[in-house]
């Protein structure tokens, strides 16, 4: 099979696990589980749970106490971006293709939905514990780093810089922290999850934490670099957004070319990095490298 039909096999089988986690849509309050399936099933690369299930079969994981993982880091990403888009931040109209989920259940309802999200995330990875009670240890620790890393020392962290440097000169060193909080912290908790709850010793997490931080970053400049070269057609949601919203970005402080390499150069950090590990995951090798010349 190619890396292409592969790559779609697994985004159907996370889809059907997101499915499988997403609330029933019932009782008064309906609206909002409507509002959060619209969000989380609208596409999307499904890039994190997809990091995190390959670093779990990377360290011999073989059961399913992955996949409530797997849904609630959607969940967060997916509040993430709903919140993102709202009046407030971005101000938004389309994402992943469609119009935003503030722009069709409204503001409020947008803001709910975002909440909703972030809080049934960690409703559902605690469903791992009755799965699972012998791996408590490590359902444990991948709640900590899940929690930790959507939270302001990560996202939220790099999210609150962000919003607070639009329209001020950002120096490199400030962009890089924005970065590595903003877009890589969730990106770490995938693959650090997918190795702790495999059962991966400390320092090998730290080493996939590392990877992680890098693949981050290469993802984060690639969104720069495409929000100026890509169309609103093939990223489905809108170009130049960093010039609209004033933002510093890699591509504005170092140039296109120069940023395109650091992506190519960053991300080929990561790969050799995975080489340290005794076992190899072919799929996550090549799917590090298709991140690189990524068009959406
Ligand atoms: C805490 C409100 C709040 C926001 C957090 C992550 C974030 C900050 C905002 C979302 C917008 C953004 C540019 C995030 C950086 C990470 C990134 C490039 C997200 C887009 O992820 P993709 O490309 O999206 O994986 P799909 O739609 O494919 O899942």
């Amino acid at each position: 099979m190619s890396f292409k039909d592969e790559q779609a096999k697994k985004v159907h089988e996370i889809e059907e696990i997101l499915k499988k986690y997403l609330p029933a849509q019932e009782g008064h309050q309906k609206l909002i589980m409507e509002a959060m399936e619209y969000s989380v099933m609208a596409g999307g690369k499904r890039l994190r749970p997809m990091l995190m299930q390959e670093t779990y079969r990377l360290f011999g994981g073989d059961n399913k106490v992955v996949e409530p993982f797997m849904a609630a880091l959607e969940m967060i990403h997916t509040y993430s971006l709903v919140h993102d888009d709202l009046p407030a931040m971005d101000n938004d109209e389309y994402r992943r293709g469609r119009k935003t989920t503030h722009v069709v259940y409204g503001e409020a309802m947008g803001i709910l939905a975002g909440d909703a999200l972030l809080n049934y995330a960690f409703e559902t990875a605690a469903k791992a514990f009755t799965m699972y009670p012998e791996k408590s240890l490590e359902i444990g620790k991948a709640l900590q780093v899940l929690s930790g890393k959507a939270g302001i020392y990560g996202m939220i962290g790099g999210q609150v810089v962000d919003v607070e440097s639009a329209g001020k000169a950002v120096s490199k060193e400030v962009l890089d922290f924005i970065y590595e909080l903003k877009t890589s912290a969730l990106i770490e908790s995938a693959m650090m999850i997918g190795a702790i709850l495999a059962g991966a010793g400390g320092e090998a997490v730290k080493t996939v934490e590392k990877i992680a931080k890098n693949v981050g970053i290469a993802f984060q400049i690639q969104d720069d670099i495409l929000d100026v070269t890509s169309t609103a057609e093939v990223l489905g949601k809108p170009i130049l957004s960093d010039e609209k919203n004033e933002k510093t970005t890699y591509v504005t402080l170092v140039g296109l070319e120069k940023a395109k390499e650091y992506v190519e150069v960053i991300s080929m950090e990561a790969i050799e990095l995975l080489h340290c590990f005794e076992t190899e995951d072919m799929f996550l090798e090549e799917l590090l490298k298709s991140l690189i010349h990524r068009e959406k």
